[in-house]
């Protein structure tokens, strides 16, 4: 925008393109602060990515990691301690503070905002704040902050001194944290610490405005990685919290000797889980989970790794069962007394297939081949570490959630997966994705009602009728009757064999209306793309129908129903009438898909958001390499992308992102009055600038106001002549909006005026340059 002005008035200078550039930046920011003392990302003007980027690379270069962006706070990873951040005082003087909003942007000011807004409303309105950001972006880190300000700030007032009180409530809630990481987070290439499942936690408060408890809600945990970690990768945390932090007697009862080698347990080789398996211990413990039940979770886990170590050779014989790899009659012996099931059914139910057929449901027996003995065996430790980690939430919100009596209102803290787009995309990512498309919808249906706002402040009105949101995309993922999500789902309940390619033709076909389905020639693979607000992604169909049925072959549930041991006993009850329909030989409720399971709590996530008012918080990750003190454009801007700031940016310029100080506004084209003649003149015209008032710095404000709608007054004539043949001057946008103390336009109108100044300008050194020639 900026280039496209100063190429308009490069005809007309004595003045050069630097002088130029650092005026109409001075104009239009007025008495602008350095960049990085700028605090608000919406009043670098214009709002461009690059005027943002540069605010923000400042600011980090300054180390300062947050940023405000209207009703958005911008947080940038500082990937280093900056413990005086984050410090109780710190917390407590965003408390204090009679206005927050007038310190250094904070997470704390958006807590602070949050707790006051559930306060001072009459009708007490719940709050919510949604964190999001790529991997490694800081949400958890973020979460957990405003948890800890939280549990000092809406501390019950007996907890200051009593350690008992700050126990029960708020330290067993900061508990739920190290225990959830354990069990749901793991290294990845892109984040060491990186969470696993998606995670809402509702603070409960009473009308005291003290946390009385807490409740948690999780999403779509990564259950895969137990059994398959990408090469570089981890498993989730805690099994190498066993095997590296058990103490000599725990090693002999979970079979885990010192230097065993588990092929579900790549990279063991950093060593900090020794510590980590202590803070796990003592969390769980603070939530209520005494040391035998500890044991029993930690003696299931290690059955787990054992189990991981079952290999099969491939049959010779199909009408054979596959037979175990040399050393892998160990790990099956183990595994067994470990989840105290008996070997032989373990080992048979892994091997053998049972089929129920015909009108009788007569139950065959098949030998399964190699492949298929490994998929069984993953899909039981998935099976028992799923409903392990659901087991534990519900354990944690036992332990934490308050007697519904007990409080009358809540902060909701959102800490889930970024959008995400990797050279190979799956169901995993389509989730994610869909379930960023559905908080954006949310981010900026709620960002337009504060927009309007501040229009209504200044008497404005105007709505923003312009704008395409992402519903399109929404329609495609999601929608009714035909959408991607009902496709894949079809292909499920019909239960027939279908291709990669066919599910591709399927989409292409049943979905071509939309404009945001699309579709990669150059793919090797089956696959399509949705354009999402945040850019395309190619899902690759290989699979998908699979993933989204997520069979769990029935032997296997009645396998773990037959152990001996109390937590799997808890895991897998056992259902009187699922029993007596097996018997009967009818087959079980039909399952619901991954899909549909995830359709089902997205909504129900976004019912509760609805209800509350929302904060955003988006993390930025300066380098992929996490790095302090180094920030790398490139990167920042495809985040800025991804996580909608840019689309806020767009969004905005949908109304006027120009918006200048009446006095500013009057200042600068205050010389257009001199192109166009008064637009009514009255019976006994004045020359043109006869009967006006002239602009001096110290013009009042009275009289600022007729020289302000004078200017305007000239802008019909401008938008005229600049019209050409194939360009209307009705077709042109509104050109400026006068509010009760600034003037609101778009870019093009700023362009526009920006011309029309040039021109003038250009004319008065005409004219000196004549006059002083006539002199000479
Ligand atoms: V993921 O989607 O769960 O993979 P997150 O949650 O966005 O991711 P996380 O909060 O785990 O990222 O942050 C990643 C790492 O950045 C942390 O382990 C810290 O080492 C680092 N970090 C994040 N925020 C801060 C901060 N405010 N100060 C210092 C930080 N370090
Ligand atoms: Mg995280």
């Amino acid at each position: 925008m900026l280039q496209q002005v100063n190429g308009h008035s490069s005809g007309s200078d004595a003045r050069g393109e630097e002088s130029f550039r650092e005026d109409l930046q001075e104009f239009l920011g007025g008495e602008a602060p350095p960049l990085h003392q700028l605090d608000d990302l919406t009043k670098v003007n214009p709002v461009t990515l690059e005027t943002v980027l540069r605010c923000l690379q400042a600011r980090y270069t300054a180390d300062t990691f947050y940023t405000n962006a209207g009703c958005t706070l911008v947080a940038l990873n500082p990937f280093k301690p900056v413990p005086q951040l984050y410090s109780p005082e710190l917390m407590r003087e965003y408390h204090a503070a009679p206005q927050p909003q007038k310190l250094k942007p904070h997470i704390f000011t958006v807590g602070e905002q949050t707790y006051r807004n559930v306060k001072s409303l009459t009708e007490p309105v719940n709050q919510s704040i949604i964190v999001s950001g790529e991997s490694g972006a800081g949400k958890t880190w973020t979460s957990r902050c405003l948890m800890k300000f939280y549990a000092v700030v809406a501390a019950s007032p007996t907890s200051w001194d009593s350690h008992k009180i700050a126990e029960r409530i708020e330290q067993r809630i900061l508990n739920s944290n190290p225990v959830m990481e354990a069990f749901g987070n793991a290294c990845t290439l892109r984040n060491n610490n990186s969470s696993r499942f998606g995670k809402f936690i509702q603070l409960q408060l009473n009308r005291a405005q003290q946390m009385t408890g807490a409740a948690v809600q999780t999403y779509l945990l990564e259950k895969t990685r137990v059994a398959c970690q990408a090469s570089s990768e981890r498993n989730f945390h805690i099994f190498y919290q066993i095997c590296k932090g058990a103490s000599a007697d725990e090693r002999l009862q979970w079979h885990l000797p010192e230097g065993a080698a588990f092929s579900w347990l790549p990279n063991p080789e950093r060593t900090l889980e020794e510590d980590c398996f202590e803070v796990t211990r003592e969390a769980m413990l603070h939530l209520g989970i005494d040391t035998p039940t500890q044991n029993n979770v930690f003696k299931v886990l290690a059955g787990l790794l054992h189990l991981g170590n079952i290999r099969f050779a491939d049959s010779e014989d199909e009408a054979q069962p596959c037979q175990l790899m040399d050393d892998a009659k160990c790990s099956v012996r183990t595994s067994a007394s470990l989840l105290l099931l008996l070997e032989d059914p373990l080992l048979e139910t892994l091997q053998i297939r049972t089929i129920r057929a015909g009108r009788q449901q007569q139950v065959f027996r098949k030998p399964c081949s190699r492949a298929e003995c490994d998929t069984r065996r993953d899909c039981l430790a998935k099976l028992v570490y799923a409903r392990l980690f659901d087991w534990l939430v519900s354990v944690i919100n036992s332990s934490i959630c308050a007697d519904p009596s007990s409080w009358s209102t809540f902060i909701g803290l959102l800490d889930v997966y970024g959008f995400e787009s990797f050279p190979h995309n799956s169901l995993e990512q389509l989730c994610i994705n869909y379930a960023n498309e559905k908080l954006q919808q949310h981010f900026v249906a709620h960002y337009l009602r504060a927009q309007q706002e501040e229009y209504a402040v200044e008497g404005l009105e105007w709505s923003f009728v312009n704008y395409q949101d992402n519903q399109a995309c929404l329609d495609l993922i999601e929608g009714s009757p035909l959408s991607i999500c009902s496709l894949i789902n079809e292909e499920c309940r019909l239960n027939r064999p279908s291709s990669a390619a066919q599910l591709q033709t399927r989409i292409a076909s049943s979905l071509a209306g939309s404009p945001c389905l699309g579709h990669n020639k150059l793919s090797r693979e089956p696959s399509f793309i949705v354009v999402h607000y945040a850019g395309p992604v190619q899902y690759h169909t290989a699979g998908l129908v699979e993933k989204n049925k997520d069979p769990i072959p029935p032997e296997l549930t009645s396998l773990l129903q037959q152990s001996q041991d109390p937590l799997v006993k808890v895991l897998f009850p056992t259902d009187p009438e699922e029993k007596s329909q097996e018997e009967q030989g009818q087959s079980r409720a039909p399952v619901l898909t991954v899909v549909s399971k995830f359709k089902a709590s997205l909504e129900q996530l976004l019912q509760v958001l609805h209800s509350t008012t929302p904060h955003y918080i988006r993390c930025i990750k300066p380098n992929g390499q996490g790095q302090a003190q180094t920030f790398l454009r490139e990167e920042v801007l495809s985040q800025l992308e991804a996580c909608g700031l840019v689309e806020t940016i767009h969004i905005s310029a949908a109304g006027f992102p120009i918006r200048v100080s009446h006095r500013n506004f009057v200042e600068r084209y205050e010389l257009l009055r001199r192109l166009c003649p008064r637009t009514s003149p009255g019976p006994h015209s004045p020359s043109p600038d006869e009967g006006r008032s002239e602009w001096s710095p110290h013009t009042e404000e009275a009289t600022l106001q007729p020289l302000l709608r004078d200017i305007l007054h000239t802008l019909p004539a401008l938008t005229r002549a600049a019209a050409t043949p194939g360009d209307p001057a009705e077709a042109m946008p509104a050109p400026v909006h006068c509010g009760r103390t600034k003037v609101f336009m778009t870019d093009s109108t700023l362009e526009l005026l920006e011309r029309a100044r040039a021109q003038v300008l250009e004319q008065c050194a005409r004219c000196i340059q004549g006059s002083w020639r006539r002199h000479r």
